[in-house]
């Protein structure tokens, strides 16, 4: 469309300033059948969308329709009738007045790119109109979704039904991809959300990294707490004293980036002081003679030398685990991707938990179960004539998923290159603080014939759509059942709580709508969501008004939680057994047991940067979120004493970072002199620093550590982007330099 593609303030052009049209004010939803509480509250079913955890739990609605709260259902085992602070304060993202209001579509006006508002017939005869060009002259497979969270469903299916399979989150190649593809390529199968750690009965639980507590994943914080209760040992490796490292009986404050070397270690007390699970590993597992000797000299001394965690200590901690075996936990840990060998690292962890007998023991990892929801009838989706394998141009074998990284190069056009992506769908992600190649998607995004962003909110990534589409927000729509696997199978409905404020729409709506005007009415044959859910319910025994009822459904479990004694259990590899000795890696000509290869170090005057959770925030997402912004209005950076000292850096004093490629953060952030953090590292909480204006609470508070990641360590395994590679030093004056 344009040659270029300005980035567009959406704040600053006056829109949406007008009056609600739907929603509070003249509110009529047929929701009678949802719970009255005698107050005068109605209590209307939803699953929390602040993270992507999904407690279940209730809007509880005024007679003139406010929300007044929102708790948790006492019966979801994933909250235990308990939400976190974020789902809570849910009800922020509903009521922030920077929402998007209404469709917005990118024109000329004086010679200058800028938003008009738009009605949706326009806009989405405008996508339509367009995606059809695009498969015209590139074929269907030429259009890609990037999406997170629930919304993400309805435009994958709309792109299957074109002819696409080009399906990509952040949170496979920047988060969680090279842990579900180690243990895949371990157990045969990955730990899942929610995963299937049994904290709650654990004995020993071990934690690389992990922040449970600040990574406030609800019902595994809960089990946590309930597991040292009880008396569980917790073991914490990480370079800050995180909360759970505050929670535990030991602290290792490991050198950053060397993971590797601590666990092979583990690995070498456990074999080489006999105290491993002999008869679990016999029945079990192969490939244990080759572990045996490839760790023979990964002795704790050796890594004492690359970890700083002195020998005894590891030894103690080793025996800790093997004592409380079965019933102990490597934590897995979910955002994995750090420094480029995580599905090597990841596969250490796994097999150390193979070691212990974890896997299909009690205080181990259980056996999940849950409902298959069967698809509403619908036509087979078309044969792509090619898919987002080819992006990968023979890179990233054990890629189970798209890659981003891989569907943002193939947008960027290069001669004879095969398999071209031409337009973006782009539904909850905020691709520009997600992904780290920003040079990259800059790139792409400026070469694209199509970008169209589903959103809640002005986010970065609206200001470069070319149409933006305002969804409604969790608590003003109905969404996919929640059938997620845990220990016991549950269903869970989310239906609106509220009429959708101002001119939004639900995403199941806006893929509809685009799918008929497609020619694909065939895959939309309802007129109503509910007709969906309605007969998907009616098909596992239930119904949408016992669930507009109720909640939240438990079903009983068909199968054991654990292996039971005496059993033989078959594990999902191509064998049988789980893999010490990876063949499959081998055969991809990678190592088929994980070897310690050192990473960079800073130079003198830089620290590695890392990153993670605050307990009150949900990465970007929740940044303009009056509830939590309150909470928590902005990061700070934590420095240790040595270093303030080095430096002559007081108390919040406010610095710049600079990176080790001269980026500098666009703002500027609040010194935390602390112990808690290690001389050589300083840490930031992700998803501060926002430099888009409309976003009038989250603009300018803190820094954002994606601008500082210019360097990424990919895992050549499955294309994850290790983001923990980089440095920075302190800058005390505001530096001079062209804002963004
Ligand atoms: N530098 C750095 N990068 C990271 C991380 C990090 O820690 N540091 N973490 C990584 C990890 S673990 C992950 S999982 C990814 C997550 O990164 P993303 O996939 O980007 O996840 P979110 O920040 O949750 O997505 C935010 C977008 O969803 C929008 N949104 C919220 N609710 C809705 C809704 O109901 N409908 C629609 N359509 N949109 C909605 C928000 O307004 C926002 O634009 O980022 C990864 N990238
Ligand atoms: N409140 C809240 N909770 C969340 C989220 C959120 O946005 N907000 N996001 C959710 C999502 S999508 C994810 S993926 C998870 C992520 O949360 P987790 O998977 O638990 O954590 P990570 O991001 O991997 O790691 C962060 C921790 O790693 C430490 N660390 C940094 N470098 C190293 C190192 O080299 N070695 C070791 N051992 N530790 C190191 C940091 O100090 C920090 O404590 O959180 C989830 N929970
Ligand atoms: S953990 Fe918190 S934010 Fe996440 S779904 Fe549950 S209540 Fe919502
Ligand atoms: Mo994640």
């Amino acid at each position: 469309m344009h040659t270029r593609r300005d980035f567009i303030k959406i704040g600053s052009l006056g829109l949406g300033a007008t009056a609600l049209t739907g929603g509070v004010a003249n509110l009529v939803i047929g929701a009678s059948s949802t719970k009255s509480t005698g107050t005068g509250l109605r209590k209307v079913p939803t699953y929390c969308e602040v993270c992507f955890w999904k407690c279940a739990g209730w809007a509880h609605v005024t007679p003139d329709n406010k929300i007044q709260k929102i708790t948790g259902h006492a019966d979801d085992p994933q909250c235990n009738g308990r939400l976190c602070p974020r789902g809570t304060g849910g009800v922020g993202m509903f009521s922030d007045p920077d929402r998007l209001k209404r469709p917005l579509i990118r024109v000329i006006k004086n010679g200058e790119q800028t938003y008009r508002e738009a009605s949706w017939e326009e806009a989405l005869d405008f996508i339509a109109t367009k995606m059809k060009e695009i498969a015209a002259k590139h074929g269907p497979e030429s259009m890609a979704l990037f999406n997170h969270g629930s919304s993400g469903k309805y435009f994958t299916h709309l792109l299957n039904a074109f002819g696409s399979n080009n399906v990509a989150a952040p949170s496979f190649a920047q988060c969680r991809g090279p842990r579900d593809t180690g243990f895949e390529l371990t157990f045969g199968e990955s730990v899942s959300s929610p995963e299937v750690t049994d904290i709650r009965d654990t004995r020993c639980l071990v934690l690389i990294g992990s922040h449970i507590g600040e990574n406030m994943h609800n019902g595994q914080v809960q089990e946590m707490s309930e597991a040292i209760d009880k008396g569980a040992v917790i073991i914490t490796v990480d370079p800050r004293l995180s909360t759970a490292a505050s929670k535990s009986k030991f602290w290792l404050p490991i050198k950053p980036s060397t993971d590797l070397a601590l666990l092979l270690a583990w690995i070498h007390v456990l074999i080489y002081d006999d105290i491993y699970n002999k008869e679990y590993v016999a029945k079990y597992a192969e490939g244990f003679n080759e572990l045996r000797q490839h760790v023979k000299n990964f002795t704790p001394e050796w890594a004492y030398g690359i970890t700083t965690i002195k020998p005894e200590l590891i030894c103690q901690t080793a025996r800790e685990m093997a004592n409380a075996a079965p019933s102990t936990i490597i934590h897995p840990g979910r955002h994995t991707t750090w420094y480029g060998d995580d599905v090597q690292r990841s596969r250490a962890i796994a097999i150390l938990n193979a070691l212990l007998g974890s896997w299909g023991n009690r205080g181990g990892i259980f056996f999940k179960e849950g409902i298959k929801i069967p698809d509403f009838p619908r036509p087979e989706y078309p044969k792509p004539a090619w898919s987002w394998q080819q992006t990968l141009n023979g890179r990233y074998p054990f890629a189970k998923e798209a890659v981003t990284n891989t569907i943002i190069e193939a947008s960027i056009p290069a001669p004879g290159k095969e398999h071209m992506i031409r337009g973006w769908i782009v539904s909850g992600t905020n691709l520009i603080v997600a992904v780290p190649l920003q040079k990259q998607l800059m790139q792409a995004m400026q070469s694209l014939d199509l970008l169209v962003v589903v959103d809640t909110m002005p986010m970065e990534i609206t200001g470069y759509a070319d149409v933006v589409l305002p969804e409604c927000t969790y608590l003003e729509r109905h969404d996919d059942l929640r059938a997620t696997p845990h220990r016991e199978p549950t269903l869970a409905l989310r239906m609106p709580a509220i009429e959708p404020l101002y001119d939004t729409k639900p995403a199941w709506w806006i893929s509809k709508q685009l799918g008929e005007r497609l020619g694909l009415g065939a895959y939309y044959n309802y007129k109503d969501f509910k007709e969906v859910l309605d007969w998907q319910l009616k098909q596992v025994g239930s119904s949408l008004k016992e669930m507009e009822t109720i909640g939240l459904k438990k079903l009983p479990r068909k199968s054991p939680v654990y292996i039971e004694p005496g059993a033989d259990y078959k594990f999902k590899t191509a064998t049988g057994k789980i893999q010490l000795n990876s063949k499959e890696l081998q055969e991809g000509g990678f190592d088929a047991m994980p070897v310690y290869k050192p990473h960079p170090q800073p130079e003198e005057g830089f620290y590695r940067l890392i990153y993670g959770r605050a307990p009150m925030h949900t990465f970007s997402r929740t940044a303009n979120n009056r509830n939590l912004v309150a909470l928590m209005p902005e990061n700070s950076v934590w420095v240790n004493p040595q270093v303030a000292e080095l430096w002559g850096l007081r108390k919040n004093q406010h610095v710049w970072l600079k990176n080790q490629d001269g980026v500098i953060s666009n703002f500027s952030v609040k010194v935390r002199i602390t112990e808690r953090i290690r001389w050589d590292s300083v840490y930031i909480v992700h998803g501060f620093g926002h430099h888009h204006k409309p976003l009038t609470y989250a603009f300018g508070r803190g820094v954002n550590d994606t601008e500082l990641i210019t360097r990424v360590i990919t895992d050549p395994v499955m294309g994850g982007t290790g983001m923990r590679g980089n440095f920075v030093t302190f800058l005390k004056t505001e530096p001079k330099k062209a804002k963004v």
